[in-house]
């Protein structure tokens, strides 16, 4: 048997020198994810390989002629991925599986680009479906969906799985030695799952579960060093920089405690960034423990910067605490990314110099902004689906794609535009090489170039958007 897994790209690897330098222009990390679902499938099956459009064209006569092929994708990557499965359906006798976020609190949607879909996450309902289609069986168990005259046929959410000590084998993934030379690739590893908050506009939640679950700490730490020793043998990589891309790692104290234990125990001398909520600034041991570990920034998601958002979203946060938990996380020798989304109810026009005042007095060294969002399956979506400008998912990546309370759809894309305008300005960047330390210089001026881009794109939008 031949499975091919295929992660396409919102944006699809063509050979360029910007792909050195700019990271959003070309997305370039695979999915850890689909990664982790083709380890599992190739203990059993040999002739199983992956490719991601984010770092390589797919080999199309390789993928041919396997008898599955799985697409895993989030919104982002919707277009592209429905664009692949038609293809794939009209043009090879695979069955064609499609899985992950996207699909799986879309599966109407997507239902109808795939023979099967699977609900959830996958790692204990794979192997059971190759099996079933090896067998030419119904696979009629928890976890899958298909389409039948032109209706879903659901079999129901599988049990989330317990065990995740697996360790993706990036090698399974085409190229991607290759290119890890690339400083807009960076290793990643991803250590739980779950969250147990209930952000209105979060589709994690949905899709992984409000139940904490976590792996092992010494697996942990033995992904981080194979991770790492991908990335730096018999390859030239001047930068040091994992990332841990947990939503809410410090959700379990006493693991997340032991983790970072274990990561100082082993001696590995690297630099990581990890995703946060604030509360952890305000837990000195944990910040101690991080700091010693090789930790020097945490990507907070800040989302809003009005406490009236926040209680519109139901997003348990205060400016106040924020503020106070990033001078916490400043004062113990780290900094702050922070991620902000643009466009809640609350805001008015404004909010985008409001937004960037905020991110300048703070003293946030590193910005994601994304303007309001909302995805099938999660309470914002069902208050607000009206609103939404079009299902075009590729814009689905910072883009204003719904209708703002206060201002045009026009007006909140120029928002965007002015804060990134304002954080990284010519004036800001000959600061940061004055006034910051190696690696913020580094990490900003790659910033106000990826910024540039960025708000290129966001140009481009303009003249789509209702003013
Ligand atoms: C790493 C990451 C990135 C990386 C790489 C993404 C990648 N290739 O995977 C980078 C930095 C490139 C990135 C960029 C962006 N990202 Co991002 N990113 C993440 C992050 C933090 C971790 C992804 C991860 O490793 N997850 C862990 C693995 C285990 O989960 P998984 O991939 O979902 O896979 C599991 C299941 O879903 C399932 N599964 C997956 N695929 C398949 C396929 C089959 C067939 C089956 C059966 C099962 C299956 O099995 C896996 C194991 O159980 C997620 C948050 C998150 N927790 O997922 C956000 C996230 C994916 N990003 C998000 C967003 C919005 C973006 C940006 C648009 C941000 C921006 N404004 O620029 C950009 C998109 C850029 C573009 N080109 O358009 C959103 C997407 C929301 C959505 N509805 O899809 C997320 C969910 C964050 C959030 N808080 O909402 N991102
Ligand atoms: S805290 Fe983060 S991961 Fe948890 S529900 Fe809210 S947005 Fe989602």
């Amino acid at each position: 048997m031949k499975i091919r897994f295929v992660e396409p790209g919102n944006r699809p690897y063509k050979k360029t020198i910007l792909n050195y330098f700019v990271y959003d222009r070309y997305i370039r990390t695979p999915s850890v994810g689909l990664n982790t679902l083709a380890t599992i499938v190739k203990k059993e099956i040999p002739d199983t390989y992956m490719y991601s459009e984010a770092i390589s064209k797919i080999d199309m006569k390789d993928v041919s002629d396997a008898d599955i092929i799985f697409l895993g994708f989030f919104t982002f990557a919707a277009i592209r991925g429905y664009e692949l499965a038609d293809y794939f359906r009209r043009n090879t006798k695979a069955t064609v599986v499609l899985g992950g976020l996207h699909p799986s609190m879309n599966a109407v949607e997507a239902a109808e680009h795939a023979d099967y879909v699977m609900l959830g996450e996958g790692d204990e309902t794979i192997l059971p479906l190759i099996r079933a289609i090896a067998e030419h069986k119904r696979p009629d168990f928890k976890g899958i969906a298909w389409s039948e005259n032109g209706e879903l046929v659901s079999m129901g959410m599988p049990e989330p799985p317990i065990n995740l000590d697996i360790i993706p084998d990036r090698k399974l993934i085409h190229n991607y030695k290759k290119m890890v030379g690339h400083l807009t690739i960076w290793p990643q590893v991803h250590a739980s799952r779950g969250c147990p908050h209930n952000c209105d506009y979060c589709a994690l939640v949905k899709h992984f579960g409000h139940r904490v679950r976590t792996r092992t700490p010494k697996n942990v730490v033995d992904d981080i060093k194979y991770s790492i020793d991908f990335f730096h043998k018999n390859r030239f990589r001047p930068v040091k920089d994992l990332w841990i891309t947990d939503d809410n790692f410090f959700a379990d104290r006493k693991w997340a405690i032991d983790v970072l234990n274990a990561i100082i125990d082993s001696g590995i001398k690297y630099r990581f960034n990890i995703q946060a909520r604030y509360e952890v600034g305000f837990d000195d041991e944990m910040l101690e423990l991080l700091k010693r570990a090789g930790f020097f920034e945490l990507d907070m998601g800040i989302e809003f910067i009005d406490d009236e958002s926040f209680a519109t979203y139901h997003k348990k946060s205060t400016v106040e605490d924020i503020e106070a938990s990033i001078k916490n996380i400043q004062k113990h020798g780290m900094s702050v990314r922070g991620l902000f989304i643009l466009g809640s109810d609350n805001q008015k026009k404004g909010c985008g110099k409001a937004l960037a005042d905020f991110v300048i007095k703070n003293h946030i060294q590193g910005t994601l902004i994304q303007c309001m969002y909302f995805v099938p399956g999660t309470p914002a979506y069902e208050n607000n689906k009206d609103r939404l400008l079009h299902e075009s998912w590729d814009k689905y990546n910072g883009n204003t794609v719904h209708r703002p309370k206060n201002m045009s759809p026009y007006e909140l894309q120029l928002e965007h535009i002015e804060a990134s305008k304002r954080i990284y300005s010519v004036k800001r960047l000959l600061k940061a090489w004055i006034s910051e330390d190696m690696v913020h210089k580094v990490l900003f001026t790659g910033e106000f170039f990826w910024h540039w881009s960025i708000r290129s794109d966001l140009k481009k939008e303009l003249k789509n958007l209702p003013r």
